[in-house]
């Protein structure tokens, strides 16, 4: 993207509401124009400079710090102006408002990293990068976005598609001279070399995999008929008291979020409203909500009053052979076919709450069998604290997060299936050669498998992922 081809942006960068410091960026071919407008000089490159942003008549309507990016050693490539000024929303927009005088327009949600990424200045791993360390969930997530945004994510994707490149050399060589293209492919070591980069994708899989996890979380919902304790185990997680608890069965109506922490795996845990049937309209509402939690979630804790199940539960506990009866799951299962249900419980482990009112008051975890199905089951007091931590590994490892060490980087969800694609083209190309198939059928596996690839830095992408990409960002970043 030439500069000159394109117009000149402008944003407040800093957050709405009122702050010590508030900042304007501009980036494109009027900005130096532009801070001559409103500050009435250009300062030198690089160089924080105080001066007065003046209004077109002249007024003064703050006095800051003035910053000039001369292109292209700037954050987008671009002439790039910072303008700072104090962080009202009143004096950042009257500046701002001069800035779209002079000639800038407003910037669209992301509009600065996609033109840093238009320009080269980082690639769409890196872009992305910018958004989640951003919104990073946790000082893991934010120092493995670090990580991406430093190119870590990106570098490992590009030594697989350089080998990815040699091979193609070797595969499309052997095609042109066909009379001896076992002997090409056999001396070239296509067959190994290949292996050595799926073992490559396959460890890179599992990175991103984990690098993903930390960076969506898990979304945790305590699910459960009303009174056995759903708020309260809220609570008890999070430490604090922001779940209404009452013994009046039916309290929670709506769903409650808060956001958890464990060894930097960022958890969201939704409360829900008691599952039953009732004639209020409001329980109704809060129930269908609850639904739709429980199916939306990526971990259940389905919980059921100890005292209330007592002789259930004594019976439960006493027998390694008993199983898990019907009537607890199917509190959660009402009206779903065999295989929702299924597919349910294998996101789901059981609670067994109130154990403090209980002979045997001591908190435990075993596993237990329902329909063939193993279900984990713990038995805690959310009121006394007892037995949380094992609910806390029980999100952990069921989540397959370990907590990740200092080279860790952040993945989203699109390259995880790019990686997986990609990974599939080449084991049917490694299939190809061990079968000697068709050569120009391997070639093709190949050039599809480099392209998936180049999807993730977005040497290729489509305006349509860009868009979808970068119209998450914040506007002003
Ligand atoms: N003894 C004891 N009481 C508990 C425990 N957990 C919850 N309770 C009590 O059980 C009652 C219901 O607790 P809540 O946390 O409001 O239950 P809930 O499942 O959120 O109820 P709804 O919102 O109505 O569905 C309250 O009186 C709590 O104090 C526990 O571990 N031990
Ligand atoms: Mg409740």
């Amino acid at each position: 993207m030439l500069q000159q081809d394109t117009d000149t942006i402008c944003a407040i960068a800093t957050p709405p509401g009122r702050g010590g410091i508030g900042i304007i960026r501009v980036s494109g071919p009027r900005a130096a124009d532009i801070c001559k407008c409103v500050t009435g000089s250009l300062p030198a490159a690089r160089i924080a400079t105080r001066a007065e942003f003046r209004a077109s008549d002249l007024n003064v309507i703050d006095e800051g710090l003035v910053l000039y990016f001369p292109a292209p050693n700037s954050f987008t490539g671009e002439d790039v102006l910072e303008l700072q000024g104090h962080g009202g929303p009143h004096v950042l927009h009257s500046i701002l408002s001069q800035t779209q005088k002079f000639g800038a327009r407003l910037a669209r949600p992301g509009e600065f990293t996609e033109r840093a990424f238009l320009n080269g200045k980082v690639d769409l791993l890196q872009a992305e990068a910018v958004a989640d360390l951003i919104d990073a969930g946790s000082q893991q997530a934010a120092r493995s976005a670090l990580r991406t945004l430093q190119g870590v994510f990106s570098a490992k994707v590009n030594d697989i598609v350089q080998s990815l490149t040699r091979i193609r050399v070797n595969v499309e060589a052997a095609i042109d001279f066909s009379d001896e293209d076992i002997d090409i492919i056999e001396r070239s070591g296509v067959g190994s070399e290949l292996a050595r980069i799926l073992g490559a994708m396959q460890a890179l899989f599992r990175e991103a995999e984990q690098g993903a996890i930390l960076k969506d979380g898990i979304h945790l919902v305590l699910a459960g008929a009303p009174n056995v304790g759903k708020s309260s185990l809220m609570n008890a997680l999070c430490g604090n008291d922001s779940a209404i608890v009452t013994d009046t069965p039916g309290t929670t109506r709506d769903l409650l979020r808060e956001q958890l922490n464990l060894d930097g795996l960022p958890i969201t845990i939704t409360d829900t409203a008691g599952l039953r049937l009732s004639e209020d309209p409001v329980e109704q509402e809060g129930v269908r909500r609850a639904t739709r939690a429980i199916n939306e979630a990526d971990r259940i804790f389905l919980v059921i009053d100890g005292e209330r199940e007592q002789s259930l539960v004594n019976t439960v506990s006493a027998s390694s052979q008993e199983g898990i009866p019907a009537a607890w799951i199917d509190t959660l299962v009402e009206g779903l076919g065999d295989q929702e249900s299924l597919a349910l419980l294998g996101r789901t482990s059981m609670v067994i709450n109130k154990i403090d009112l209980l002979t045997d008051s001591e908190p435990r975890q075993n596993t237990k069998i329902y329909k063939g199905n193993e279900l984990k089951l713990f038995r805690v007091s959310a009121k006394q604290g007892l037995g949380l931590e094992l609910l806390r590994e029980d999100i952990k490892q069921r989540s397959g997060y370990s907590a990740p060490d200092g080279s860790a980087f952040l993945a989203r969800k699109r390259h995880l299936v790019a990686l997986q694609e990609a990974n599939d083209y080449l084991e049917k190309a490694n299939q190809g050669i061990s079968e000697h198939l068709h050569l120009e059928l391997v070639a093709e596996d190949l050039r599809l498998a480099q392209r998936i690839l180049g999807r993730i830095t977005g040497e290729v992408s489509s305006d349509d992922l860009l868009g979808e990409i970068f119209s998450s960002f914040c506007i002003g970043k």
